[in-house]
């Protein structure tokens, strides 16, 4: 085994002294420099399946990056990122020098104690960046030269394949693990908690979408086929002649707060954006007059828990509804959440895991980053309703087609975008009338170069900078200049930058404040 492993890597060489680190979300950077991280993934995978005597997922892209750069995720069994204490051995095992790979693979079999001659499953996918079909092939490299058995997805988007691996491990409970079989499940959701609804007018289905020129648009275009026309698509930066990611998808849409290129918005008109391996979604329209309005993470999460919430209550439910948020959510949605809708709020570092790692502390969590990464955790449990009075049975049957909707395992454009397009139209709701829950305060993000962006070390979920001594003290002065202000400053997990946000009352003093903190960080 031994030989065959390091005989095999070398066709999957480390370039001598490159460092990479399992980041927030996995590995990402450079096309070019994956190859022998995939490879290693894919044993590592192997390793994991054996461990957790379960179905492991490995999806390769890089998410709202570059075309050219590419990374990897590893999926854990119910379909959640992997656990922390495996980050730190991917790290490891990509960072081995070659001679030492057979011995690094060692340890990590002897710490946890794995049995190799157990059987393992990966489940491996890929977005459609043009260097994704070779990674993936490394990755299947990696897992069958460890013996394990492969399913290779192709083309799917991250959470179809979180989605898959879930299926696969709860034997069928959650679903079935093919593409058809998801689609199925969320259409069916979709069209029977529509087909009642108060407006679902020809104008109401009509739903523009910028797929980022990614794997989102191919996967609509798929979907599409289930819905029975209940939903109208209009798709637009589907793949055809555009850059994936470039001057589009919603990363592109909530950091330049303006609409991506390429598609082509009237008045009012309902639209929406992918990243690019279809995780995240915002919303946005223009109003008459020209002017821009965005419906980010924030107001999404506010939307879907009235909806539960009221739905809950309905059906005669007492479950305890709580939204999870990072330092990024606008605190005008705080207030509203805390104060008018009387929901518990949490706050968590910025991260996907940290989020879904919160939200299953609560009986439903809702969990949204206000650039449009989230889902809701833990409904499966209530599906068994037993409602008898019949408008409380009512509530029910749309809590349970609600539930099949949305893709635990983690956040889905897909999913989330069904979900919200259901609540508006059982709701009756324009998108305007969605948008008016709450006004955003103003705000902006810049970002600052630094020599190290460690020096910078957080507390209070990153909302408190604990190192350099007087950065916050700095930060607190400036704060006070302003009406409704609040500010901070982190490391980004992804780039080697440090992130500044600040809002305020108006856009100027936001900007300006932004601006200030940014100066105070050299
Ligand atoms: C990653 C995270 C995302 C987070 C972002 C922050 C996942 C799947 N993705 O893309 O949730 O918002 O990093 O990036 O966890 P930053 O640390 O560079 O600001
Ligand atoms: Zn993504």
């Amino acid at each position: 085994l031994d030989s065959k492993a390091s005989q095999k890597s070398m066709l999957h060489p480390k370039p001598k002294g490159l460092m990479l680190q399992y980041g927030t979300a996995g590995f990402r950077t450079t096309a070019k420099h994956l190859d022998h991280v995939m490879f290693r993934m894919g044993l590592l995978a192997t390793l994991r399946s054996r461990k957790t005597k379960s179905t492991i997922g490995v999806m390769v892209t890089a998410s709202h990056n570059p075309e050219e750069d590419n990374g990897l995720k590893l999926i854990d069994p119910m379909g959640e990122m992997v656990t922390p204490s495996w980050e730190g051995y991917a790290t490891q095992l990509a960072n081995a020098e070659q001679e030492v790979l057979c011995s690094a693979l060692k340890d990590i079999i002897e710490k946890e104690t794995i049995n190799m001659s157990e059987t393992a499953s990966v489940f491996v996918g890929r977005d459609t960046r043009p260097s994704s079909q070779r990674l993936s092939q490394a990755v299947l490299d990696g897992v069958s030269c460890l013996g394990g058995q492969i399913q290779d997805y192709g083309l799917v988007t991250t959470p179809q394949l979180h989605y898959m691996v879930r299926c696969r491990n709860t034997h069928g409970c959650y679903g079935t693990d093919t593409l058809q079989g998801y689609y199925q499940k969320l259409s069916q959701a979709f069209i029977e908690l529509t087909k009642n609804a108060r407006n679902h007018t020809d104008d109401q289905k009509r739903l523009l979408v910028d797929g980022a020129n990614g794997i989102g648009a191919l996967k609509v275009r798929e979907l599409e086929a289930c819905l029975q026309s209940e939903l109208q698509m209009v798709l637009f930066n589907d793949g055809s002649n555009g850059k994936l990611n470039y001057l589009c998808g919603a990363d592109y849409v909530k950091v330049q707060q303006k609409p991506p290129q390429g598609i082509n918005m009237g008045a009012g008109e309902r639209c929406c954006s992918f990243d690019g391996d279809a995780d995240r979604i915002v919303y946005y329209y223009n109003d008459s007059d020209g002017s821009f309005h965005l419906l980010d993470g924030d107001k999404i999460a506010t939307l879907i828990s009235t909806y539960l919430k009221e739905l809950l209550t309905q059906a005669g439910l007492n479950l305890q509804i709580a939204v999870v948020q990072t330092a990024y959510a606008n605190g005008s949605s705080t207030q509203y959440l805390e104060d008018i809708m009387k929901v518990t709020v949490s706050c968590t570092k910025t991260g996907v895991k940290h989020l879904h790692h919160a939200a299953q502390k609560f009986d439903i969590g809702v969990y949204f980053e206000a650039n449009g990464h989230g889902t809701v955790l833990q409904l499966s449990e209530f599906i068994r309703l037993k409602a008898s009075v019949d408008e409380k049975k009512h509530a029910a049957k749309l809590l349970e087609n609600t539930i099949n909707l949305i893709n635990q395992a983690t956040g889905d454009a897909i999913s989330d975008m069904l979900v919200i397009e259901a609540v508006l139209a059982i709701r009756g709701m324009t998108v305007q009338e969605w948008d008016s829950i709450y006004t955003d305060l103003p705000n902006r993000q810049l970002t600052v170069k630094v020599a190290d962006r460690r020096m910078i070390d957080t507390a209070d979920a990153e909302r408190r900078a604990v190192t350099p001594a007087g950065l916050q003290d700095s930060i607190d002065a400036l704060v006070k200049k302003y009406t409704k202000a609040r500010a901070f400053v982190r490391p980004s997990g992804t780039e080697d930058l440090v992130r500044v946000y600040a809002e305020a009352e108006t856009q100027e003093s936001a900007d300006v404040l932004a601006h200030e903190v940014s100066l105070a960080v050299y």
